[in-house]
């Protein structure tokens, strides 16, 4: 338990996952976070270990990718930048911002970094804030584990976390909606997989 209560893993993730022990990992993502947001890390850790048993899912990948998710949320727009342009990504990421790139990108940073290199941690780290069409079941915990961590307080949570006691695809459809509607009412540039995994979840 931590401060307020919730729930803290503590978890040692496995050499082929990552090769550091816990503490060194903990070291290492807190160095890069404002004490908020590592909290938030924590917690979308122990969400993901929660879902991942609820749903039969990979514990070892879950709670790691939680921990990790966000890793490279707080680096300046100019280092996205410069890796969008020498890295091979699709230079149109470059219309979008720190919200699109921290995932997307993120990846790139944390696989160098924390030498990671699980294609199905990065593929759920790349898509934890827009999704997809073919989201595995791992992406989908990721997903669902960042919007209702026990720190998230918005109109709809609720709902939200019923959704993901119904289903993992319940949870991505409430999660992906809500989102959308948001950037709509905001007049933000959708990212393209952010309208697949509308279309795929929630669309009839
Ligand atoms: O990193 P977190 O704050 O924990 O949460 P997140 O990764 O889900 O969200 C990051 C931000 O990305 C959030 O402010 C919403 C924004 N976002 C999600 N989909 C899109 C988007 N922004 C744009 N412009 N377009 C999208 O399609
Ligand atoms: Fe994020
Ligand atoms: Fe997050």
């Amino acid at each position: 338990m931590n401060e307020r209560g919730f729930t803290v893993a503590n978890v040692n993730y496995r050499q082929e996952l990552v090769p550091f022990d816990r503490k060194t990992l903990l070291e290492r993502i807190k160095a890069q976070l404002s004490d908020g947001r590592f909290q938030h890390v924590l917690r979308v850790e122990q969400t993901a270990l929660d879902l991942a048993e609820r749903y039969g899912g990979d514990k070892q990948r879950a709670g790691l990718a939680g921990l990790v998710h966000d890793y490279a949320k707080q680096r300046p727009d100019e280092e996205y930048k410069a890796l969008i342009r020498t890295e091979g990504f699709d230079p149109e990421l470059l219309a979008y911002n720190n919200g699109i790139w921290h995932g997307v990108v993120g990846a790139f940073i944390i696989e160098r970094e924390l030498g990671i290199h699980d294609e199905q941690i990065l593929n759920a780290v790349r898509q934890h804030t827009i999704g997809s069409d073919n989201m595995t079941k791992l992406d989908k915990i990721i997903f669902v584990a960042d919007f209702i961590e026990p720190g998230r307080d918005f109109p709809g949570i609720e709902a939200a976390r019923q959704a993901a006691a119904t289903s993992l695809d319940a949870g991505v459809a409430f999660e992906i909606k809500q989102t959308l509607n948001y950037l709509l009412s905001t007049n933000k540039k959708i990212y393209p997989k952010t309208i697949a995994t509308y279309n795929a979840y929630v669309a009839k």
